[in-house]
């Protein structure tokens, strides 16, 4: 299992302190799907995704991204024990979902753009970025370990 120092416990659980899920997961899930539009295939039950500002302003985006980054508290909360964590939602997006898990990367990648714009380099410093990076890496792993 993953090593996590005291310095990076620390600095996860401040970050996360200061993470609102409503405000950074409408963000980085409008930004997933308009950055990588072929996302969007597993949001048809969302309507209107027809271009930026649609998707911006889509409630069905924003509730969606609220529940998602809700989701990482499973991570923060269980530091040394990730991949049982996410053993069940692992299970979801494999086998019922059919989420290509590439796509779990993309919308990290995302989270973080909306974390280091939100929050700007005096906070989201290379040593906040290269911690918070490994627990995306972590929770990714997690995310990916049922899929066969
Ligand atoms: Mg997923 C449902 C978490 C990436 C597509 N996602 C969910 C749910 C959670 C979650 C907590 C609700 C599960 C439930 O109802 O029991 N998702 C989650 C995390 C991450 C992630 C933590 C990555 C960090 N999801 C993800 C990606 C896609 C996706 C990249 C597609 C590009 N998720 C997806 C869909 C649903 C969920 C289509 C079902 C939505 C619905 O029907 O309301």
């Amino acid at each position: 299992m993953v090593h996590w120092t005291d310095a990076e416990r620390h600095i996860i659980a401040d970050l996360w302190g200061k993470i609102s899920p409503d405000e950074i997961g409408q963000q980085a899930l409008s930004r997933l799907l308009i950055v990588y539009p072929w996302t969007q295939r597993y949001f048809a039950s969302f309507g209107n995704l027809s271009n930026a500002a649609a998707i911006l302003g889509n409630p069905k985006v924003a509730a969606h991204g609220k529940v998602v980054v809700a989701g990482l508290a499973k991570g923060i909360d269980n530091l040394d024990n990730v991949n049982s964590a996410y053993a069940h939602l692992s299970a979801l997006h494999s086998d019922k979902l059919h989420v290509d898990p590439s796509n779990f990367t993309l919308l990290g990648d995302c989270l973080t753009i909306s974390l280091a714009a939100k929050f700007g380099p005096s906070y989201f410093t290379p040593e906040v970025h290269e911690t918070w990076q490994k627990f995306l890496n972590v929770v990714v792993s997690a995310l990916s370990k049922q899929y066969h």
